[in-house]
C-alpha cells in the first residue's frame, strides 16, 4: 500500500434527502420548493423526472445500509428533510418522519456506520418559501427552531451535525443564475439571502451548544478555488473577488466569526448591504463551527474583465471578472466539468494555513457520467475505472496534504448510489452503486463500489 491514511479515517459518501428518499408526498411530508417547482414547470426538469421519482431510500433504507457495509462505509452523510420532519416548516412535528429518521440512524449505528447529519440541503419547505425563503428573518427563526427540534430528537445518537450544505449554491442559483427558486436575477436579494443563511447557521449552532450535547457541529462548503489566468495584478484581483464572493463569504464567518473586509467593502460600495439587526454579528462571532465539510468538484478559472459589462443587464458577479477557458485543461469526457485533482490539496493547505487548521473532511467529491449504461459488462456490473482513477488522483493529493499537516479526517464521495439531481434528474450518474431508475429501482454495486470497500479495509491504496 503506497498511500496509507491515518488510523480512524472516515470512509464514506454523501447523499441528500430530496435526492434519494422518494416518498415526496407520503406519510405526512409537506411539499418543499422542489416538489412545488416540478409541479409548476415539469418540463424544466431533465426528461420531466421530478423529486418523487428518486431512489426510494425511504422504503429501501435497510437494504441500502447493507450496501453501505458492502462498499466499506464507516460513515455516511445524509440530510434530514425539513418538510418531512416539520411539514409546514414550523409548528407540528410529523411523527412518521421521526420514526423514519430514528430507524435510519439506529440501523446505521447497528452496522457501525457513523451518521453525519446535515440539516439543510437546498430543500426549503414550500410554506417557508412562501414567507420569503432566505430573504425572510422569520424563516431564519423557523430554521433555528427546526434545528433545535432535530437536536432534541436525534442528538443523543448523532454526534456530527452540519447546518447547511453548500449555502452559496441556493444563493447563486436562485438569485443570480436562475436554476433554483426563486429563479430571479437580483444581486441585492442574493446578498440578503446569503446573510440570512449565514445567520441561520450561527443560530442553529447556538441552539446546539445550549443543549450541551456531546458531539460536533459544522457546515459544509463548496470551496471552489478560483485560479487566476496569470500573476498579473488585474487577474489576481479578479480571482480575489471571485474567492470573496463564492468562498470566503461563508468560510470566514463560519470559521472565524467575521466577514472578510474586502467583501464588505465591495458590497458597501455597490450599495447592496443587507439590514443587520443588533446582536446579529455577535451571534455569528460567538458561534463558529467545530468542523468543516469541504465539497470539491472542479475549480473556477478567472481573468480580469475583458468585455465591458452591459450596463442594462442586471448586476451579477460577472461584473468583476470573466471566466477563463484554460487551454489544455483536463476535462471529464463524460460530462463537461474540468478535472483538477490538485485543487483539493490547495483547499486543504489554505484551510491549514489561513483557517487555524480546523478539523475538516472532504464531504463531497465525485465524477458524474452521462450515459453510464454503456460501461455495463456481461455480468451486469458498471465498469467505472474512470471513477476509480478520479478518486485515486484526489486521494493522492489529500494524502500529500496530510503529510504536510492538514487536519483532514475523512473522505466522503458523491455519492453512494445513483440519485436524482436538481434539474438534471438522472442524467449524470455518480454512485458507487447503480440504481435501475427507470425499472424496478434495483441496486447493483459498481466496480468502484467494490474498490471502495478495499480502500476502506486497507485504509489506503
Ligand atoms: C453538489 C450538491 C449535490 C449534487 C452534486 C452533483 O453541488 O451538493 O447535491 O447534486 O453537486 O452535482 P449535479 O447533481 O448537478 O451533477
Amino acid at each position: 500500500i503506497q498511500y496509507k491514511f491515518p488510523e480512524g479515517f472516515w470512509w464514506g459518501s454523501a447523499v441528500s434527502a430530496t435526492q434519494i428518499e422518494g416518498a415526496a408526498d407520503i406519510d405526512g411530508k409537506g411539499p418543499n420548493v422542489w416538489d412545488y417547482w416540478f409541479e409548476q414547470e415539469p418540463n424544466r426538469f431533465f426528461d420531466g423526472v421530478g423529486p418523487a421519482n428518486t431512489s426510494q431510500f425511504y422504503y429501501k433504507y435497510k437494504e441500502d445500509i447493507q450496501l453501505l457495509k458492502e462498499t466499506g462505509h464507516n460513515s455516511f452523510r445524509m440530510s434530514i428533510s425539513w418538510s418531512r420532519l416539520i411539514p409546514n416548516g414550523r409548528g407540528e412535528v410529523n411523527q412518521k418522519a421521526v420514526d423514519f429518521y430514528n430507524q435510519v440512524i439506529d440501523e446505521l449505528l447497528l452496522n457501525n456506520i457513523e451518521p453525519f447529519v446535515n440539516l439543510y440541503h437546498f430543500d426549503m419547505p414550500q410554506a417557508m418559501y412562501e414567507l420569503g425563503g432566505w430573504e425572510s428573518r422569520e424563516v431564519v427563526a423557523a430554521y433555528a427552531e427546526y434545528a433545535s427540534v432535530a437536536f432534541d430528537l436525534f442528538g443523543d445518537r448523532v454526534k456530527k451535525w452540519f447546518t447547511h450544505n453548500e449555502p452559496i449554491v441556493p444563493v447563486e442559483m436562485g438569485y443570480l443564475y436562475g436554476s433554483h427558486l426563486p429563479d430571479t436575477v437580483d444581486f441585492h436579494k442574493a446578498v440578503i439571502a446569503a446573510y440570512h443563511t449565514m445567520l441561520s447557521s450561527a443560530k442553529a449552532i447556538e441552539k446546539y451548544r445550549e443543549k450541551n450535547l456531546d458531539g460536533k457541529i459544522g457546515i459544509i462548503l463548496n470551496l471552489t478555488p478560483s485560479y487566476p489566468r496569470s500573476q498579473h495584478p488585474a487577474d489576481l484581483k479578479a480571482s480575489t473577488i471571485a474567492d470573496a464572493l463564492f468562498n470566503r463569504v461563508f468560510l470566514d464567518p463560519s470559521v472565524k466569526g467575521i466577514y472578510p473586509d474586502d467583501l464588505v467593502e465591495l458590497i458597501k460600495a455597490e450599495g447592496f448591504m443587507p439590514h443587520i439587526e443588533a446582536g446579529d454579528l455577535d451571534t455569528i462571532f460567538n458561534n463558529t463551527v467545530d468542523i468543516l465539510g469541504i465539497n470539491y468538484y472542479q475549480p473556477r478559472r478567472v481573468k480580469a474583465k475583458e468585455n465591458m459589462p452591459n450596463p442594462y443587464a442586471p448586476f451579477t458577479p460577472d461584473r468583476f471578472f470573466d471566466y477563463y477557458d484554460m487551454p489544455g485543461k483536463k476535462m471529464n469526457p463524460y460530462r463537461g466539468w474540468e478535472i483538477y485533482a490538485k485543487g483539493i490539496y490547495d483547499i486543504l493547505i489554505n484551510v491549514k494555513e489561513n483557517y487555524g487548521n480546523i478539523e475538516c473532511f472532504i464531504s463531497e467529491n465525485g465524477m458524474g457520467v452521462e450515459g453510464e449504461g454503456r460501461f455495463l459488462d456481461e455480468n451486469g456490473v458498471i465498469n467505472d475505472d474512470y471513477r476509480i482513477d478520479f478518486y485515486k488522483d484526489h486521494l493522492k493529493w489529500i494524502h500529500q496534504a496530510i503529510q504536510e499537516g492538514s487536519n483532514v479526517k475523512g473522505y466522503h464521495v458523491w455519492t453512494f448510489m445513483d440519485n436524482w439531481s436538481w434539474l438534471n434528474a438522472y442524467k449524470n450518474r455518480y454512485g458507487l452503486v447503480a440504481v435501475d431508475v427507470h425499472g424496478d429501482n434495483s441496486r447493483t454495486i459498481k466496480k468502484s463500489g467494490k474498490w471502495y470497500k478495499q480502500l476502506s479495509d486497507n485504509n489506503g491504496f
